[in-house]
């Protein structure tokens, strides 16, 4: 397959309810777009940055520079035989995993629309449905807290996680705790915290968390464990696993007992594959993260999730829960039950609404062979 377009379009998408975790509150989602195109056909990779750099080094600047000065000059000589050759492709450049990932998954879409497949049979899973979880961001208060957790299990999420953060923990999973005793609950601290607060984690064990994501810094594995080696509860990461090195790096230390894969974070689908098929051998329970995305890498998780390894319910919910009108119609929604349908039409599978997407688009490059 040889790309004849790229296009990288910056997006400004209004959300309907804002979205707060230890680093910030979004309340408008800005981020871009990747589009690649070859005879006649285009795919479509969202990137998962932010204007900022708060959850890992990359923000929407950093992703335009080196998409523009390095990988799609890269991607635009290149005779691709196969999505999977777009990694090592890429390899050269160190890190700038979002960047990267949001070009290799708009070719994953593109040779799934070329072959005509629903984007999971190229990923190796399965048509059927998902299990959706939700993840509820900060609250005003626990009690406002608890009642988002009743509306979210009501709507029939079957697992939520819940953001904490130093002065906003104990209290919380408690106020949860108290109105719903059994609820498969998590919580996800990122990066808030230190070794010094092993206390804190050592007091929530009673709590039955099935988790605690991401307490310690973005880049640790070593404290990590250290801090899993003093309590029951699972330790899953998010933020400290950027490659399938790191994920094994991880296991082996004895870090995390849970990985949380998002794409994006990783550099593309291959490198979560990579990751996936690496904890499926270990017997290491998987699930797959969200980063507030529109229905274009919302689509992207659902397919991913119907691979063998994600046994445990993600962040992927209900398109309408962040945005009032998405990129793609239908949008993603979950049953009374808690499932999700995965599309069967081919790539991603819903339509992408282009009169949406030129709404929401505050500026646009495009390069061609
Ligand atoms: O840590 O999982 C995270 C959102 C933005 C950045 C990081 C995270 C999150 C979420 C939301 O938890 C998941 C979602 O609903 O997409
Ligand atoms: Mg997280």
């Amino acid at each position: 397959m040889r790309i004849e377009r790229v296009e990288v379009r910056q997006l400004a998408l209004p959300m309907s309810q804002g979205f707060e975790t230890s680093f910030g509150r979004t309340t408008v989602k800005e981020f871009l777009l990747v589009a690649v195109s070859a005879d006649g056909l285009t795919g479509y990779g969202e990137c998962v940055a932010d204007p900022h750099p708060y959850y890992l080094p990359e923000t929407n600047g950093t992703v335009q520079h080196v998409l523009r000065d390095f990988l799609i000059p890269q991607v635009l000589s290149a005779d691709l035989a196969d999505p999977r050759a777009v990694a090592a492709l890429l390899s050269p450049v160190r890190g700038h995993e979002m960047a990267k990932a949001a070009l290799e998954m708009a070719v994953w879409d593109l040779e799934a629309r070329r072959q005509d497949v629903p984007l999971h049979a190229l990923l190796g899973g399965r048509p059927g449905r998902i299990a959706a979880g939700v993840s509820i961001g900060l609250q005003a208060s626990p009690e406002a807290l608890a009642d988002a957790v009743a509306r979210e299990a009501a709507a029939g999420y079957q697992r939520i996680k819940i953001k904490i953060k130093p002065g906003h923990d104990r209290a919380l999973v408690e106020a949860v705790r108290r109105r719903f005793p059994e609820l498969p609950l998590m919580v996800d601290a990122n990066n808030a915290y230190t070794l010094a607060d092993a206390p804190l984690f050592a007091a929530l064990d009673g709590a039955g968390l099935t988790m605690i994501e991401q307490p310690l810094a973005w880049d640790d594995l070593v404290d990590h464990a250290a801090l899993q080696r003093t309590i029951r509860t699972p330790l899953c990461l998010d933020e400290s696993i950027r490659s399938a090195a790191h994920a094994r790096h991880a296991l082996d230390l004895g870090a995390c007992r849970i990985v949380n894969v998002k794409v994006g974070r990783l550099g593309g689908f291959a490198e979560a594959l990579a990751v996936h098929d690496h904890c499926l051998a270990r017997g290491v329970p998987l699930w797959c993260g969200g980063m507030v995305e529109s229905g274009i890498g919302r689509l992207a998780n659902v397919h991913l999730q119907t691979l063998p390894g994600f046994t445990l319910p993600g962040d992927t919910s209900a398109g309408g829960r962040y945005f009032d009108e998405d990129l793609v119609d239908p949008p993603v929604t979950v049953s009374k039950d808690g499932w999700i349908d995965v599309p069967s039409g081919p790539g991603i599978g819903h339509a992408i609404v282009p009169a949406r997407v030129e709404r929401a688009t505050k500026h646009r490059e495009v390069w061609t062979r």
